[in-house]
């Protein structure tokens, strides 16, 4: 699987789809290298003039709308009317995405919103659903969750985090379990069998939640809708 895009191409994605964004909108902020160059485009705007506010999927996409000096808000007062976030790959409407360890709250921000918008570069899009998948879950139901991930005929790997001794801590203080599935088929039946096992907080797919997928290219944006 090739993945891995330029960051022209990143960049393109990214500010295509903050053209979705207007005065008095609220603005879910992804998480990832593609939807940072839509931040960094919106702090741009905002700093120009462009009233909006923003709610973040991560520790990452707070920070980098704080620099970008994007006024933030929260899901317990406001409802986005668009999301802006990444993905580890595409197919159609569908998504995975987790390698950023953020797809908990991104499910939840990016379902709030009346409209998402994926930005991608062209590596991310495929003919079928083969990407591991993201699974974040309470560390006490590491092994559990794990045993359970094989009888559904995956291969689950804890996520070990390159830079230190130990496993990936997502935002939240879960572990990930990168479960391999070959070709997902049936993303819905997946989806629904990942969310009934014990101690799963959230998994990666994203079946059917994507509006609009802006995939930047060296020479400019393709949008599929
Ligand atoms: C987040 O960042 C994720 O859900 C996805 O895993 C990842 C994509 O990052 P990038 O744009 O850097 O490839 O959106």
């Amino acid at each position: 699987m090739k993945q891995g895009g330029s960051e022209r191409e990143k960049r393109h994605a990214g500010e295509s789809a903050t053209q979705a964004v207007s005065d008095g909108m609220v603005v879910g902020l992804g998480t990832g290298s593609t939807a940072a160059f839509a931040i960094e485009m919106l702090g741009e705007r905002v700093e120009a003039g462009l009233d909006i506010h923003g709610i973040p999927t991560s520790f990452q996409s707070r920070q980098l709308a704080r620099d970008a000096g994007i006024p933030l808000t929260t899901l317990d007062v406001a409802t986005p009317d668009v999301a802006i976030d990444g993905a580890d790959q595409v197919v159609d409407d569908t998504l995975i995405k987790g390698g950023g360890a953020a797809h908990a709250s991104e499910k939840i921000v990016d379902t709030a919103a009346d409209r998402l918008i994926v930005v991608a570069d062209p590596s991310k899009i495929a003919q079928a659903l083969c990407h591991p998948v993201p699974v974040a879950v309470l560390p006490e139901a590491r092994a559990t969750v794990s045993a359970r991930v094989k009888e559904l005929d995956g291969t689950p790997e804890l996520r070990d985090a390159a830079s230190k001794d130990g496993p990936v801590v997502t935002d939240n203080g879960n572990l990930v379990l990168d479960c391999e599935f070959g070709t997902v088929s049936d993303p819905k039946k997946l989806a629904t069998s990942l969310s009934a096992i014990p101690g799963v907080v959230e998994h990666g797919l994203f079946v059917g939640c994507a509006d609009e997928i802006h995939i930047g290219t060296k020479e400019g944006v393709t949008v599929e809708t």
